[in-house]
């Protein structure tokens, strides 16, 4: 499809973003393919894919078991996607970086364990009222199995925590009413999957060190558009899927603080996890490995590596020696097109944006009156335009605003204006043939 780009910054140029992304030369229905679902999954650039290939073509072996030489390329390919991770989030050590096969295997880990350490009766876990299910439902899990209670931060009509400087603040103008001695653990989302609030993470974090509260984000929605500095955020646990960062599928991260790591419990018993095994009693392997039982997603995990330096090599905010550093041309290239969707979108007669925060990556999700959103993303499926539908595992934040789902369009770095103009024609499309 020809785009209608003027470039975000001088030097890019989504052309040669979409040139590198297969998938996006398909057909769906006869039209060319408009992905829009990238909260869900992000496309793969041919890079990935060829690093993930190359794995089983030429050093496919298990890891850190053998002595034979594919082994230790495995192995040795495995730790240097470890170091790519550190660096691109900006861990101390590679030993903080663990592997799993995504966001909420993460979260699972984090709440099985960190529950065995910190949970007892009467205690109290923070989530917010925007949480995916996968940062809910496990901490209800912790929280039955210790006696603990589970508080939640409401959400404001714009979609954000009712504790930012717009929110309701208590008397004396402080957040710290959700926090009080009994509270263990903050689990919050860096970026909202259904609404794209980027949520002030750092703030809360910060006043939840000063109670001693252990911190755990989920970044799910954030690996792909920000920044993210785990040292500059100063979180105990964050956690991220590959998949939504264009790497494989079954890939994942749970970052953690190495002091507090060392003193988590394993949450899987297995092979690689262990020290000694004897029949009455185990000990632990050291970090990271105590928490990576059994054989890992290799292939997926140097795809992993691979995605990030992608990622690294074509947005600015990680070429540390251009003029743009600091900058992502990929976040302000999405951001543009957020603003043009938002605006065409808001002249659609009955369309009612869900999620207006001011701070917001490249998520848009609307409702419009009378119209099921299922019929929406059925109709625009039909003219080859990917979006979700539904409830978007973030079923409490559905009922805060009185919808039963959205239709929502996700965008990435190789997304255009013709696109997100395809996608308003689309709906307006649409609507005639409902109405
Ligand atoms: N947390 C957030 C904020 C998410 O958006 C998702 C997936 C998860 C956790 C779970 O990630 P997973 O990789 O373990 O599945 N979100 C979505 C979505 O918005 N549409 O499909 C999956």
């Amino acid at each position: 499809m020809k785009t209608k780009d003027a470039p975000v910054t001088k030097a890019y140029d989504v052309e040669r973003i979409r040139a590198q992304f297969p998938i996006l030369r398909e057909l769906v229905h006869g039209k060319p393919l408009v992905y829009f679902d990238n909260a869900a999954t992000s496309q793969k650039p041919r890079r990935v894919i060829k690093t993930e290939s190359a794995y089983y073509a030429t050093i496919n072996a298990n890891v850190h078991r053998g002595v034979h030489t594919l082994s230790t390329r495995a192995t040795e390919a495995q730790e240097a996607a470890r170091e790519i991770v550190r660096r691109h989030i900006n861990a101390q050590h590679a030993h903080e970086v663990i592997f799993t096969s995504g966001t909420t295997a993460s979260i699972n880990l984090a709440a099985t364990s960190l529950g065995q350490l910190l949970l007892r009766k009467g205690d109290e876990v923070v989530i917010s009222g925007m949480e995916h299910h996968s940062n809910i439902v496990p901490w209800q899990l912790a929280c039955e199995r210790y006696g603990a209670k589970l508080k939640v931060i409401p959400i404001t009509d714009s979609g954000e925590w009712e504790t930012g400087p717009q929110g309701r603040k208590d008397a004396k103008g402080s957040t710290e009413q959700f926090f009080n001695e009994r509270t263990r653990i903050l689990a919050i989302s860096h970026v909202s999957n259904t609404l794209g609030t980027i949520n002030p993470v750092k703030k809360l974090i910060a006043q939840a060190k000063k109670q001693g509260i252990i911190t755990v984000v989920d970044g799910a929605q954030a690996i792909a558009h920000l920044d993210v500095d785990v040292q500059d955020l100063d979180c105990d646990l964050y956690a991220f899927s590959g998949h939504k960062a264009y790497a494989p599928t079954g890939t994942g991260v749970l970052y953690g603080r190495e002091e507090l790591l060392e003193r988590m419990p394993p949450w899987q018993g297995g092979g690689e996890m262990i020290e000694t095994v004897t029949l009455e009693k185990s000990t632990w392997a050291k970090l990271p490995f105590k928490f990576e039982a059994g054989t890992p997603h290799i292939a997926g995990i140097i795809g992993l590596g691979e995605a990030l330096r992608w990622m690294e090599d074509y947005d600015f905010a990680f070429a540390k020696d251009s003029a743009e550093q600091g900058k992502s041309a990929f976040a302000a290239h999405e951001h543009m097109l957020l603003e043009r969707a938002t605006k065409e979108l808001l002249t659609i007669d009955g369309l009612r944006i869900i999620g207006t925060a001011k701070e917001k990556v490249g998520v848009i999700s609307f409702v419009i009156e009378d119209v099921h959103h299922y019929d929406i993303g059925t109709l625009l499926d039909q003219q080859g335009i990917a979006v979700r539908t539904g409830h978007h595992c973030t079923q409490p934040l559905m009922d805060r605003f009185g919808v039963s789902g959205t239709t929502r369009a996700s965008f990435a770095c190789f997304n255009t204006c013709a696109e997100v103009d395809a996608l308003v024609a689309g709906v307006k499309k649409t609507l005639k043939m409902l109405r």
